[in-house]
């Protein structure tokens, strides 16, 4: 059995209206998370995905949804979204955060996997105090803020250095691409050491409706892993 791939729909690249069907597809598919874009309009200058959209997901499924906050003072948030156990939170490095250490045990401490994101020009050395604290590293491939957007060109060399760093936690640590993860981008992020990719329009899979998803998902995870694979 070869590395073991998760795979996590962004819903922001989903229509509202759709979001049942998706779920439905996201279940029967086996997705290892649902991935759900807050955007404050500070950090990032797009707003987007609020609290009354993720309770309505949590309502609607058991999978767990990864938080990925794009946000500035985002220890706030934890109070107006209430992440449940399993769910997974993350926020960037270069966001404001006094405390960003105290933050990712305050994750933990709810049962919720707890992550730092890196922005294409936030450096893999701020990592380094925090990696015993994380389950998670989110490695941006675009800019934060859009879909639909192109590959920073040193991504995957960041990626490497990303995965050679979470591998001296001691602990397991996973390692997920956010951004333009086509099948070819996603072959190489897993090649270079990403065991999760963030699925959105570029991949194919979404934004185009449930069937779509359906008829595709299995393909883009076998092209992606091709060495042998296991969805978790
Ligand atoms: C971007 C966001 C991402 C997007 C994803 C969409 O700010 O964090 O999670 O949802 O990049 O996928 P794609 O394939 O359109 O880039
Ligand atoms: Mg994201």
């Amino acid at each position: 059995m070869g590395k073991k791939i998760m795979l996590s729909p962004s819903v922001m690249c989903v229509r509202s209206w759709e979001i049942r069907e998706h779920i439905a597809a996201f279940e029967e598919a086996g997705v290892s998370a649902i991935h759900f874009d807050v955007m404050d309009g500070h950090f990032v200058d797009n707003i987007m995905l609020g609290t009354s959209f993720y309770r309505d997901i949590t309502e609607l499924t058991a999978l767990p949804v990864d938080l990925h906050l794009m946000c500035h003072r985002p220890e706030r948030y934890l109070n107006f979204f209430k992440p449940r156990e399993n769910d997974w939170v993350s926020f960037h490095a270069n966001a404001f955060c006094d405390h960003p250490y105290r933050l990712l045990q305050q994750i933990r401490e709810l049962g919720a996997r707890a992550g730092i994101v890196l922005d294409p020009g936030t450096p893999v050395a701020c990592l380094e105090e925090m990696v015993g604290v994380l389950d998670f590293i989110l490695v941006m491939a675009v800019n934060p803020g859009f879909s639909g957007q192109r590959i920073v060109p040193d991504h995957f060399e960041k990626l490497a250095r990303v995965y050679a760093l979470a591998q001296k936690a001691g602990h397991p640590v996973d390692v997920c691409a956010d951004g333009n993860t086509t099948v070819e981008n996603g072959a190489r992020m897993v090649k270079a050491g990403a065991n999760c990719l963030i699925v959105g329009t570029t991949s194919g899979l979404l934004g185009k409706g449930a069937e779509n998803f359906r008829r595709h998902y299995q393909g883009y995870l076998k092209s992606v892993a091709p060495e042998g694979f296991s969805a978790l």
